[in-house]
């Protein structure tokens, strides 16, 4: 299958770039040469992770003199499967899909492979009875994050608390993934009960609509709220300080993915611990799909490292954050 991903429009381009390469340091774009066309099936803009993932593939491409095919499929995969037709239709050398749930793929990615277009997965795994139809996965390890939180929610709490789930889309990598690893590092703390756990979309308008929710039903027994994105943990904050009490204070408040608005709120203290999970993906997609289209080997899975931040360490990182 490699050599056919190298022969399909790849070899003109790379043995130009490399008759160029040899005679000018500035690895010129070729005038003339066939440029890189790669499509991109992009899940939405439900949260601000997913808006600085797509701006840094944009940015990426642009850099690399790569012609992106961008499709917006408003949170829907029927939207996605319609944008791999299309791609496979326009002939693109390569695909990069953030696929918005685990199941349901494999018919259209045999599809995408019959043409010969390798598809390399960002920031979601997908679920399938056969490896083969993409190249690589690149994203963050969801249930680790789950953990990390899980943890710090045992220690600072002594391991006794009420506390409630805001979960993210139902049937995605994140939102399984995420719940698992908070489940597994909480099931040695039987004092930490999970009072409610509900999807809300990995959206703040539903998180906070599902705080307000919860709020009503589990009143002042709730001292914690964990999120699975910082979006619905801001929609939480909203609706904690909507109801009179103080986030991060009289409510624990905590996410994933440590983005900018996020990360002032825990500056501020209003929220007291996230987990960050890189949406700055662009330079190791293209970086992939280049070896892939080069015939090279690319391990199957390419982990994004996530750090932890809290009152011990959110105020010197603010500065340095770059989403
Ligand atoms: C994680 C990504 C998740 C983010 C959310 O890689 O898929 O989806 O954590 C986003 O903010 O909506």
């Amino acid at each position: 299958m490699k050599i056919l991903y190298a022969l399909r429009r790849f070899v003109p381009v790379f043995t130009l770039g490399l008759a160029l390469a040899s005679c000018s340091k500035e690895p010129a774009a070729p005038a003339g040469a066939p440029q890189l066309v790669v499509g991109f099936s992009q899940i939405g803009a439900e949260s601000e992770w997913r808006a600085r993932e797509t701006e840094s593939i944009q940015k990426e491409a642009a850099k690399r003199g790569i012609e992106l095919k961008f499709a917006d499929a408003q949170g829907r995969q029927e939207n996605q499967i319609k944008a791999l037709k299309s791609f496979v239709a326009q002939g693109v050398d390569a695909i990069l899909l953030a696929p918005q749930t685990k199941l349901g793929w494999d018919n259209a990615l045999l599809e995408v492979q019959r043409a010969g277009i390798p598809v390399v997965l960002v920031d979601r795994g997908i679920e399938t009875k056969d490896e083969s139809l993409y190249a690589t996965l690149i994203a963050s390890d969801f249930v680790e994050e789950g953990r990390v939180i899980g943890r710090w929610l045992a220690e600072k709490t002594g391991g006794t608390c009420n506390v409630v789930e805001l979960a993210g889309t139902v049937g995605s990598d994140p939102a399984i993934e995420r719940a698992k690893g908070f489940a597994e590092a909480i099931a040695a703390f039987p004092g930490i009960r999970v009072l409610k756990s509900q999807p809300a979309e990995f959206t703040r308008a539903k998180g906070k609509e599902v705080m307000e929710a919860f709020l009503k039903a589990e009143g002042d027994a709730i001292q914690a709220v964990y999120a699975h994105n910082d979006d619905m943990a801001l929609g939480a904050l909203q609706a904690l300080e909507e109801a009179g009490k103080k986030p991060g204070v009289d409510v624990l408040v905590l996410g994933i993915d440590a983005a900018k608005p996020a990360f002032t709120e825990l500056v501020a203290g209003k929220l007291n611990a996230l987990v960050e999970c890189s949406p700055l993906l662009g330079p190791l997609a293209f970086d992939a799909v280049e070896k892939v289209l080069r015939g090279e080997s690319v391990p199957k899975r390419t982990l994004v490292p996530d750090r932890l931040f809290d009152a011990s360490n959110a105020a010197e990182e603010l500065s340095k954050r770059e989403y």
